[in-house]
Formats: C-alpha cells, sequence, structure tokens
C-alpha cells in the first residue's frame, strides 16, 4: 500500500533535509570515519529504498538494518552499497545473506557451529556483536568472546568488523555511558589483537553527536538522520542543527456548523458548548494516529485548532475556529507559515520517544518525496 492513493492524506519526506543532517553530522566527526545510515523499520517510517539511496549520495558509505527481510529489500530497490543486519537471523537463511552481500551480526557459539554445518558457497560477511551494558544481544564477557573466536575458524566466514550499543548515550548522567565505554575496550583489545582490521562501531545519533571523537571506525546514525534528537537532553545540547524530514498533512473533507449540545464521535464525549464549526479529516488509528492523540492540535492556515472526540478508525475531527472550504490543507506533523506542531510535542502528548511516532504511522499514508533543502 501507499503507492496509488486516492485520499488526500499524504506524509511528506524532505530528503534534502536527510542530505543536509547526514553533513551536519559528517563536519563533526573526525575525518575517515564511516557512517552507517540506519533504514531499518523502513528507514523509521520515511521510506528505506529512498533514504538510502540519500544517504550514500550525502557520504554514508553503509547501512544497517534490523532484519534479513529489510536488507533484501533495499537489494530489490536497486541498492548495492554494503549493509548490515543487526539482528539476530535464523542460521539457515544465511546463503540468502551470501548471495545478496548481506553482513550478519553473530554473537552465538551454536550459531556459528550451525552455519559451519550448512552448506553455501561463497564467503559469509560476519560483525561480532559486543553487549558492554545494552542487556539486548551479544557476547558479555571476556571467555565468552575468546571462545567465539575460536569457533570462527571457517575460511568461508569473513569477521569484517565488531561492534557495540549504548542504553544511555543520550542522557544527562554519564557514568553508565562511561561503564558501557570501558567495557568495550576491555573487550576490543582482545578482538583487535585476534584481527586488527575489524571495522569497530559503537554509537548511535546520541553518541555520535555528543562525543564525536570516541566513535572508533564508523557511527550508525539513525533517528537524528531524520532530523528528529535522540532525547530532550540533546535536543536542548544541540551538538548540531537538525532538520526534520517527515511532515504529515490532510485535507478537510467535511465542514459543518453544529448547533450547542451536539455530540462528536463515539461514545459521544465531546459535546459541544456553543454553536462551532467542526471540520472532518481522512486520517485515523488505522493510520497510526493513536486514540489518545484527542486533544491535540493540527494546523489549518497556520493556527492550531484541536481534534475533538474519539479518533475513529479512518477519520477524525476538528473544531475549527471558522467555516472553512472543503479541500483546506491541514497539517498534523510539520509547519504552516510561523507556527510548527514537532514529533517531539506529539511524542510528549503519547508519553513516548519521536523514534515511536515515526514508526507508528502506518504504510497506508502515502509517502511523497521533495527535495528542498539542497
Ligand atoms: N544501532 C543499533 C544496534 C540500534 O538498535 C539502533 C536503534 C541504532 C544503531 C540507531 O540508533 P539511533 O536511532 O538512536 O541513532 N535502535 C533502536 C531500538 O531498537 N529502539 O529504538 C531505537
Amino acid at each position: 500500500m501507499g503507492e496509488v492513493s486516492y485520499r488526500p492524506a499524504w506524509i511528506e519526506v524532505d530528503l534534502g533535509a536527510i542530505y543536509y543532517n547526514i553533513h551536519q553530522l559528517q563536519n563533526r566527526l573526525p575525518e575517515g570515519t564511516e557512517i552507517f545510515a540506519v533504514v531499518k523499520a523502513n528507514g523509521y517510517g520515511h521510506g528505506d529504498v529512498e533514504v538510502a539511496r540519500t544517504a550514500i549520495e550525502a557520504g554514508a558509505s553503509m547501512l544497517a538494518v534490523a532484519l534479513l527481510e529489510e536488507a533484501l529489500h533495499l537489494r530489490e530497490g536497486g541498492i548495492l552499497a554494503p549493509i548490515l543486519v543487526l539482528g539476530w537471523v535464523d542460521p539457515k537463511y544465511v546463503p540468502i545473506a551470501v548471495e545478496h552481500h548481506i553482513t550478519l551480526t553473530f554473537f552465538q557459539k551454536s550459531w556459528l557451529e550451525q552455519v559451519k554445518q550448512i552448506p553455501f558457497k561463497g564467503e559469509l560477511s560476519l560483525h561480532l556483536k559486543v553487549d558492554t551494558g545494552m542487556g539486548r544481544l551479544g557476547v558479555t564477557t571476556k571467555s565468552e568472546l575468546e571462545t567465539l573466536l575460536e569457533v570462527c575458524n571457517d575460511s568461508r566466514l569473513h569477521i569484517a568488523g565488531a561492534f557495540t550499543h549504548f542504553a544511555t548515550a543520550d542522557e544527562r548522567g554519564l557514568a553508565y555511558y562511561e561503564h558501557q565505554q570501558l567495557n568495550w575496550i576491555k573487550l576490543q583489545q582482545i578482538l583487535q589483537s585476534y584481527k586488527n582490521d575489524l571495522l569497530l562501531h559503537t554509537g548511535n545519533s546520541a553518541a555520535s553527536m555528543r562525543f564525536p571523537n570516541q566513535m572508533f571506525d564508523a557511527v550508525r546514525f539513525g533517528i537524528s538522520m531524520y532530523g528528529l534528537y535522540p532525547s530532550p537532553i540533546v535536543k536542548e545540547e544541540k551538538p548540531i542543527n537538525l532538520h526534520p524530514a517527515m511532515s504529515l498533512h490532510t485535507k478537510l473533507i467535511h465542514v459543518k456548523q453544529v448547533p450547542t449540545g451536539r455530540s462528536i464521535s463515539y461514545g459521544a464525549t465531546y459535546t459541544t458548548d456553543r454553536e462551532e464549526w467542526i471540520g472532518t479529516i481522512p486520517l485515523g488509528y488505522a493510520d497510526g494516529l493513536a486514540r489518545q492523540l484527542t486533544g491535540m492540535d493540527v494546523l489549518i492556515e497556520g493556527k492550531r485548532m484541536p481534534i475533538v472526540g474519539k479518533i475513529c478508525m479512518d477519520q477524525c475531527m476538528i473544531r475549527l475556529d471558522q467555516s472553512y472550504p472543503i479541500g483546506t490543507q491541514v497539517t498534523l506533523i510539520g509547519k504552516q507559515f510561523e507556527e510548527e506542531i514537532t514529533m517531539d510535542e506529539i511524542a510528549a502528548r503519547l508519553e513516548t520517544i519521536n523514534y515511536e511516532i515515526a514508526c507508528m504511522l502506518s504504510s497506508r499514508i502515502p509517502r511523497h518525496y521533495l527535495n528542498s533543502t539542497r
């Protein structure tokens, strides 16, 4: 879905903003630090192939995804750059990864043993995941690491890199980040004595922007490539300037004057307390507009107006300050004149993070691409 659309609702993705954000980061990183553009989850909802293409043009040299299917989707889209799958992939799919030149992540002895039993032609490129404190995937101890490296003795396995992931690089307090750094440095020495040409990478957006001189060979740039700060603290520090790439728009499809005491939407939870103008827009919770967003503002002609009544599956209602023609543009995320509704504002309302807002906008909303700031 999302290719052909007949309703007036769309997400605009400004690829120029993505280009700009990568350049901003590049200017801050030491010369030669490579950039993985993290395009998992359909490029955080922005469109994986389009974002990947722009990121490579802007200077990213590699891509990172969570799933093998996401990597294959990039290949189907004609993307030739190196791709790393960050998550766990069942060993039985290793021949597919090899065939499509996709690098996999490994961290289990049993996984390597199974891979060694599989007949495949060619070389499997691998990055080793070290768990320095995220507690999700990776080897945690020196002895675990040493055992794993011993099992790598198969000429078809090419250990190309090693990495870890920070749990708190976006927080004000840095004690846990530093604890993870120390763990990494200890394990990384073992890795380097095993093989001195490994591509080492640790930093996500927060770490790469805040601590650019601690980034080893590459960074994995996700949320901030899309123009969003990883946390309010990083936004406040603003180590680099970012342009948000995504905005969400629709149009009024119905406008009516409602008398006092009339109720709006399921549950009749909103009742007009005077004569009001009510507009209907064709976006609802099936598009990712969570029902808890009732009360949130949208923009019409640069003015804020609230969503009233329960959000339906495909539609919701807006309290207008006056009558507007059908077809008037409504912006739910993004700018109109001087007014802006940010992804962060919506995240705060839902008590979540901007990452989740970008990912929750469903594939039912078509993505339109433009290149404004380049
Ligand atoms: N590397 C790994 C292993 C990740 O899981 C992520 C993001 C990134 C890099 C990019 O991080 P950034 O977007 O902060 O730059 N992963 C996730 C996650 O699993 N949940 O939220 C973000």
